[in-house]
């Protein structure tokens, strides 16, 4: 009692804007604690007013740097901002992590922004597991966009920015062509691709490249009148830098954002996204259950009756499950 008391407290604070608050609160989701329960029914009924913007790429393309950008633009046009950088390749705040906070430390003293850096701690479900959450978090305690900077080299990345509203895949001259974009299984996740470092030769090869690929996704024969109409990734270019092409970006996202809801695809996208994230609850907590009871005298019961010729492991496996099942329905 005394703790939905706290959470309460707590969700009340962080939506008066108190970033220590806020802070706990994803504190709560990366220790995975018992009280995220309370937490979940408090805010659910606030949650799906923030837009969700996924920001991902290969390493070094800047993406902190635009972060910090679209921060500032956003600021401007007087949005609150959460961020959350993820970065599932380094298990502790490492040195990756370190420099996002560099380049984001021009709002540190802004009441409007909220960033933290998440990184894998080993536990069960990790950040696929935390990262839906925490941006339900910053999506009920107020925030109207919520900014998530991932790492796009692997599997686990590309799940990771597919629980955005939008996607923006960013890339660099020289580093990203559309071929290695292709490979790394990006061009698919992109509702939008910025070419950072426009000020370093080779970012107009860069567009033509990419543009060029997407097109291949467009075939004209595949397009008819009663075909609603697709939304074709746009490709532009930044200098993070300097802010030069942020506004323009801010407007793409704008247009992203009203075509997503005529179309319904804003909708199926949260649909997806809550699918996983009730998905990754219900896995971690299956686990957990098997965990016990593997652990627990019941598998040296079973393995037993196993030995002992009493049950086959079919029939002994079937019992463990049986176990879960009796525990999971409380009333049935
Ligand atoms: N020349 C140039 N350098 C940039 C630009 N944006 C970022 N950088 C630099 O690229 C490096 C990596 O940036 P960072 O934002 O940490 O990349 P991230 O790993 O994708 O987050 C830093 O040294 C930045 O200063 C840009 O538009 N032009
Ligand atoms: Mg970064």
């Amino acid at each position: 009692v005394t703790q939905s008391v706290h959470v309460a407290d707590l969700v009340r604070q962080a939506r008066e804007g108190r970033a220590r608050a806020v802070a706990r609160l994803v504190s709560l989701v990366e220790d995975a604690s018992p009280v995220l329960r309370e937490v979940s029914a408090e805010l659910a009924p606030l949650t799906g007013r923030a837009h969700v913007i996924g920001i991902t790429g290969p390493p070094g393309v800047g993406k902190s740097t635009t972060t910090s950008a679209v921060i500032a633009a956003l600021r401007r046009r007087g949005s609150r901002v959460g961020v959350l950088a993820v970065d599932p390749s380094s298990p502790f705040t490492g040195g990756a992590l370190l420099g996002d906070r560099i380049r984001m430390q021009d709002h540190a003293l802004d009441a409007g922004v909220f960033i933290r850096s998440m990184a894998t701690r080993g536990r069960l479900g990790g950040v696929a597991w935390a990262t839906p959450q925490a941006v339900r978090v910053l999506d009920g305690v107020g925030f109207d966009v919520v900014l998530v900077e991932t790492v796009g080299v692997g599997q686990s990345e590309v799940e990771i920015a597919g629980l955005a509203d939008v996607t923006v895949v960013l890339l660099a001259p020289g580093m990203g062509d559309g071929v290695q974009a292709a490979k790394a299984g990006i061009l698919e996740i992109g509702d939008l691709f910025v070419v950072n470092k426009a000020d370093r030769e080779g970012a107009q090869a860069t567009v033509r490249d990419l543009r060029h690929m997407i097109s291949l996704g467009f075939p004209r024969e595949a397009r008819t009148p009663e075909e609603p109409a697709r939304w074709r990734p746009p490709v532009l270019t930044t200098v993070a830098l300097t802010g030069e092409g942020v506004d323009e970006l801010l407007d793409t996202l704008d247009r992203h954002e009203q075509w997503a809801e005529g179309s319904g695809e804003l909708r199926r996208r949260r649909l997806r996204r809550a699918e996983r994230e009730i998905e990754a609850i219900a896995m971690t907590a299956l686990r957990e259950r098997m965990g016990d009871l593997t652990d627990g005298p019941r598998l040296g019961e079973l393995a037993a009756a196993v030995v002992d010729r009493r049950l086959d492991p079919y029939g002994a496996a079937d019992k463990m499950l049986d176990a879960l099942t009796s525990q999971s329905t409380p009333s049935a």
